[in-house]
């Protein structure tokens, strides 16, 4: 290595400074459970500065040096305490006109004041998502960081909180080819602190997971449980004191499975009925409300609690026009209320991890769902980097996920170039996701051959559902080719049409056959329904999408920098001509 220069200045000529910040990461390893959690919210307002340039991390503001090593004052370009304040959480692209484009890095601080818990007690700092990498420094020390824009993490802070605290948190968006989702999509970037942020206050010994599940092929008669502790414990305990149920559970190594007789009553749409479940170790105690169902795939049949299901579905984004990815309660209830009025039984939650409370809301309302990674297009398949950023979001989407009864399909991705490294990739993930969850089954929406047209993508053999995107009627104009696709595709797995759609701006009228229209959008759906209800494999759709939403790659003068396929237009409100059309379809009888 070349001598440095003597008047080389760490601050503004280090390139390898992103080195310096590669570890610690927090990954699915180190996330907890946090649902039902002693927590100190820090939610609120958070001083706020664009940092485009990196400063912050280059020239480490986090130490807040503002004197020399004799004592005299030094010049800074940062006031974090001046700043301006947002909310936490946001998107600070829907927070002021001149956010809203920019794409980078921006830096949050707050201070926080600490009161100390009982003897023992540990904390976490615990994000609920930021888009897209995260680096969290707290009082003048580095923590550590995150990658990838939609799943929780944390980091274990114990012993390192005083009563008043300064806590920096940089969060960049920057797009990348070998992130997830990678620098091309087909929706907005937002950025920042999207979701909640709090400290998660735990006992020395904690349980750090549970997942409890009806056993597929039990007869809807064994509940197993997996609780996975932190710290000195030999045993736990699991409760459904609604089934009479208590009992105990040794553990090895911290880990501890327990299988338990019972009879619930099984969740399902129209009947999401819930049980409280506790388990307790040591001194601490961990519940969740939990639905057991059971959802499994027969040949082409995909079967909720042993009955054959149709997947009357539609596909949403998480996006409000107002807040972003911020999704409130009211937007999330807004956005089912919306799909049920379709008379939805399903929702596809594309391209990426919603909210935690998406989940839980669809299991109180008894709402079935797909939930998806953003392994999107054509993401850096082979690059190890990018291999392992996959396989650690499906893993924190799983462990948050996968309590809920209302998840029935863990999707590996959309819309991926049939090549080995994609194979290998998204093959890897179908078996992961089996791994950590050998309840639910897996799928991807994979892409057609039009030219033929047939589906002979070779992911086909490792998912258990076949996810089938098809623009026959608009980026395949032809429609009339559309029952050759089924025609010459042979496949012996359910299959749900994950998406089909045309755009269509709200309140533009003309002939079916004219582009954006509202006609033009109804008459492709009515000539989508004709041909979908004939292929009796096809046991479930989600026509592209319930709303329309931002979309930086529409520049055409009708878009405005939208996708207009929303059956409802991006205010929510007001319904296009295609959405009678398809519930007219949901609301006949399907097995
Ligand atoms: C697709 C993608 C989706 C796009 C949609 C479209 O196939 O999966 O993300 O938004 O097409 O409108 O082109």
């Amino acid at each position: 290595m070349p001598e440095l220069p003597t008047n080389f200045d760490p601050g503004i000529h280090d390139p390898n400074w992103p080195a310096h910040y590669a570890e610690p990461i927090a990954t699915a390893q180190t996330l907890i459970d946090s649902s039902d959690r002693t927590q100190q919210s820090l939610d609120g307002p958070w001083h706020f500065a664009i940092d485009q340039y990196d400063t912050c991390m280059r020239a480490r503001w986090f130490i807040e040096r503002d004197h020399d090593a004799e004592g005299f004052r030094l010049p800074v370009d940062f006031s974090f305490d001046e700043w301006e304040t947002v909310p936490v959480p946001s998107c600070w692209n829907v927070l002021k006109p001149e956010w809203f484009w920019y794409e980078g890095s921006a830096v949050y601080f707050r201070e926080v004041d600490f009161l100390p818990g009982p003897v023992g007690e540990r904390q976490f700092l615990h994000f609920e998502g930021a888009n897209y990498a995260t680096y969290v420094f707290l009082n003048g020390e580095y923590v550590g960081w995150h990658r990838g824009g939609s799943t929780p993490f944390s980091f274990e802070v114990t012993g390192r909180l005083r009563e008043h605290n300064r806590l920096l948190v940089v969060v960049r968006d920057t797009r990348r080819p070998d992130q997830l989702p990678m620098d091309d999509t087909d929706w907005f970037n937002y950025g920042g602190l999207h979701r909640g942020v709090s400290i998660v206050r735990l006992p020395t010994t904690f349980i750090r997971d549970v997942f409890v599940a009806l056993r597929p092929g039990s007869d809807f008669g064994i509940i197993d449980v997996r609780v996975e502790v932190d710290g000195e414990a030999a045993s736990a305990v699991v409760e459904i004191p609604e089934l009479g149920l208590r009992q105990g559970i040794a553990l090895n190594d911290g880990v501890g499975v327990v299988s338990l007789t019972a009879r619930p009553e099984l969740w399902g749409p129209g009947h999401p009925k819930r049980y409280d479940v506790r388990v307790s170790a040591a001194d601490d105690t961990w519940s969740d409300l939990i639905g057991f169902r059971e959802i499994r795939v027969d040949g082409t049949d995909i079967l909720l609690n042993g009955q054959p299901i149709m997947l009357k579905g539609v596909a949403q984004h998480e996006e409000s026009i107002e807040r972003g990815r911020s999704l409130d309660e009211a937007d999330i209830r807004l956005n089912f209320a919306l799909a049920q009025d379709l008379g939805c039984n399903y929702v596809r939650l594309a391209h990426y991890p919603h909210s935690r409370a998406s989940a839980r809301i669809a299991d109180e309302i008894g709402m079935l769902l797909w939930e998806e990674v953003p392994v999107y297009w054509a993401i850096d398949f082979s690059n190890p980097v990018t291999i392992a950023d996959g396989s650690n979001q499906l893993t924190e989407l799983i462990r948050r996920d996968r309590n809920r009864a209302s998840v029935i399909i863990w999707s590996v991705g959309n819309e991926n170039p049939d090549t080995d490294e994609r194979l290998a990739f998204m093959s890897g993930l179908s078996a992961l996701a089996h791994k950590l969850d050998p309840t639910r089954p897996t799928s991807a929406a994979c892409l057609s051959d039009p030219s033929i047209p047939r589906l002979d993508d070779r992911l086909v053999d490792y998912i258990d559902i076949i996810g089938l995107n098809e623009y026959f009627g608009w980026y395949e104009p032809d429609i009339t080719r559309l029952p050759l696709l089924f025609k010459n595709s042979k496949l012996t797995k359910p299959v749900i049409i994950s998406e089909f759609g045309a755009d269509a701006v709200l309140g533009r009228h003309g002939g079916s056959d004219e582009f954006f229209t509202e006609e033009h959008q109804l008459a492709l759906y009515q000539q989508q329904i004709a041909v979908l209800r004939t292929i009796d494999y096809v046991k479930g759709i989600s026509p592209w999408i319930l709303y329309d939403f931002r979309c930086p790659r529409r520049s055409h003068v009708l878009l405005g920098y939208y996708n207009r396929k929303g059956l409802v237009d991006a205010s929510r409100t007001r319904r296009k001509l295609a959405f009678d059309a398809m519930k007219q379809f949901y609301n006949e009888e399907h097995p």
